[in-house]
This record gives structure tokens, sequence and C-alpha cells, in this order.
């Protein structure tokens, strides 16, 4: 029999909403169902008390749809069928370990590694953390380390989509599973294979909705340029494809420019400056994240801009963008929630208790706009 829960609850600083399991005993029918209709079964009454008390989902409560794992067998991912299976292991006493990629000037990254620490702290887990400073070789090193030191589980953030592989086979080795968060391996994602799965947004729809809110910032006509994040990341292709969608219906949204800005501010205020120089007209601007948006806006303060002459759709909710908006230089941010501590350890949880993990399980983020952005702004990291 396919069972498939809607659970509605709070996960430590996340609340998860709309989470939608398929457990091992209906994961060989979810393999031909996609997530979508699998959460479409909401009329399956919530099964935590959490569920009918907790508050609408908000920028702190992203939902997560899931795919299950195409694991040997059809099940989702367990210790027992993870890489032919791995040892059992108490999360309470073995050492874990969180593996962040980027530099944490962004505080995308140092609210991502705050909830680990925090979630951990509350939990009473061990956790090791590193931080690869935006370095692949250094977080190839980083993981590699923590497999030699005896962690037994580890989470990371992959600085890029592929290149991972010498990690990923050195954990397989030794029989330490890898759960990924945030960023997508897309040419090495074998899920219960080189890893457990992968717990993130649906970064097409973020762009989509940037895209949108592109739209109407604009009133349907701009002369546009886009800052991307770091190339060999799924996100920025992603993001990229989900806004080009969007705007394709409208004429009169001319993309002149697109260059990346590595997801960094001083690298998105310098190409910001350039793109001004040769494209003096432009008057929008979609950044991939915030930090490139507010280093577009340090870009136009120095060229003279007002707020409000060029548009600013951006991706993220830290603070400072949000504040862009109550300022006046920002349209629109789309969250793309870090808060990934709850959800990776309650999906460690899953994997040694045998209920086993999804391929995928992808968050729902919300939305700051010039409405909502004073109200919400305390919900931004
Ligand atoms: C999102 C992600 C992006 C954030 C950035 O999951 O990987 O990378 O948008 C970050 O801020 O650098």
């Amino acid at each position: 029999m396919h069972v498939s829960r809607r659970l509605r609850t709070t996960v430590g600083a996340i609340a998860v909403v709309g989470l939608t399991l398929g457990g091992t005993a209906c994961a060989k029918k979810d393999k031909t169902s996609d997530a979508k209709s699998t959460t479409k079964d909401a009329a399956v009454a919530p099964t935590s008390s959490a569920a009918a008390t907790s508050a609408p989902a908000s920028s702190t409560a992203p939902a997560a749809t899931s795919e299950p794992a195409p694991a040997a067998g059809g099940d989702n991912c367990t210790y027992k069928n993870y890489a032919g299976g791995v040892e059992k292991i108490d999360l309470k006493t073995a050492k874990l370990g969180w593996a962040q990629s980027e530099k944490e000037n962004n505080p995308f990254r140092s609210a991502e590694t705050q909830s680990f620490k925090d979630e951990a702290k509350k939990l009473g887990y061990n956790l090791v953390v590193t931080n690869a400073g935006s370095d692949l070789n250094q977080e190839i090193t980083d993981i590699k380390g923590m497999v030699a030191q005896g962690v037994k589980a580890i989470v990371i953030s992959p600085l890029k989509s592929d290149g991972l592989q010498p990690a990923l086979e050195e954990a397989k080795a030794k029989k330490v599973p890898v759960f990924t968060v945030d960023r997508l391996l897309t040419d090495s994602f074998k899920p219960c294979d080189n890893n457990i799965g992968f717990a993130g947004s649906n970064f097409v729809d973020q762009g989509k909705r940037a895209g949108e809110a592109m739209i109407k910032a604009t009133g349907g006509t701009a002369k546009a340029v886009t800052l991307l994040g770091a190339a060999g990341v799924n996100v920025t292709d992603d993001r990229n494809k989900g806004y080009r969608d969007a705007i394709a219906g409208t004429a009169g949204i001319k993309v002149l420019a697109e260059q990346s800005g590595d997801f960094d501010r001083t690298k998105g205020q310098a190409v910001t400056e350039q793109l001004l120089q040769s494209h003096p007209d432009l008057n929008a601007i979609y950044a991939h994240n915030d930090e490139m948006a507010l280093g577009a806006v340090a870009a136009l303060k120095a060229a003279g801009k007002k707020p409000g002459d060029v548009h600013i759709i951006t991706i993220d909710g830290t603070k400072g963008a949000v504040q862009g908006i109550i300022d006046g230089w920002i349209d629109g941010v789309i969250e793309s929630n870090p808060r990934f501590g709850p959800l990776a350890f309650a999906s460690l949880d899953k994997f040694y208790n045998g209920e086993g993990v999804p391929a995928k399980q992808i968050i729902q983020d919300a939305e700051y706009t010039k409405d909502n952005a004073k109200e919400k702004v305390g919900e931004a990291y």
C-alpha cells in the first residue's frame, strides 16, 4: 500500500512544511510519480501534533517535496542499502562533519553554517566544521581530512557541481556516507551510492520567480543585465534558465549582457562598473545572489544613480538586500533559505533509523517585496 504523509512540522530553526516522504514500501511506486503529484496528497491528515498548530509557511519555513532515491531495489536510501551497506552509528556519540564550501563573508554561508552548529548543539551532536574558503581543492582536502579523523557521516555544500569526485570516492571507500545540501552534484550525483541525497531549493523556479518580479518591477520594458553566479554550479545555470524562460514572452525586456560576478560582492560591484561603462543606458539588473546585488548597488551609487533609476531583482534573502528594498535600491528578493542544519540532521536520522531518505528534498522559498519587506526583514539572514 502506498502511504504518503504530508508533514507540517517544525524542525529546529526551520519549519518544514509539506514534506512528502515515500517510505520504503512505496518507493517503487513513487519512482514513476513526480514530486508535484506526490504533494497533491494533501487530503491525508497531518501526522504530527505540531502540524495542526504550526503557523503558515514563512521565509523561515521552507516546504520540502521529495523524489524517491533510485537506489538498488528502488528503496529510499538507508544505511543498509548505501553503497552496499555502511555501519549503523549512534548520531549522539559519533563524530559528524559539516563541510562548508564558500567564504562566510556571504551571510548565506554564515547562516548556513550557524544552522548546523545550532542544531548540533541542540541535539547534542559532536560536529566537526570545515570551510574551504571557495577553493575546490581545499574542499576535497577538508572532506578527506574528516574521513581520516574518523568522522562517521558528512554533510557537504559542494563548491562546484562537478569535481568533488576524489573526496566522494575516498568517503565511499571508507564507508562514510555523505549528504548533500544547497548545491547539486550534477555529473557525479549518485544517490545512495556516493551520497545519500540532496536537499535544496528549486533553482529554476527561483529564476522564474525573479523573471516575473522583473517584469512586474519594470512594467515589461527594460535594458537589463544579469550578474551570473559562479561557473560550474547548477545554481547559476538553473537560475539563469528560469529567468530567461520567464522573460522570453516579454519582448520589451532586452538582456544586454550576462557576466559572472562569482556570487561575490566585490566582483559584483566591479562587473557592474564595467557594465555601466559598456551599457550606460542599462536600467535593470538581475543578480543571482544578494551579495552581487549589493555590490551592484555600491557601483550605482558611485556612478551617481538614485534609488529606482535601475531596477534590481536578486536571490537569497539577506538582511542587507531586504533593507535594500526598504531603502528603494532593490525591487525584489526571491528567498533561498540556507538554514539546512535541522533538515540535514533529520535526514541522517532517517538514514540510520531505516525510514530512508529520498534522492532529492526540494524546499520552498519565500519572497521579499516592497509590500512585505518592512514587516519581514526580521526573518531575513
Ligand atoms: C544556493 C547557493 C548560492 C546562494 C549564494 O543554494 O548555492 O550560493 O545563493 C551562494 O549566496 O554563494
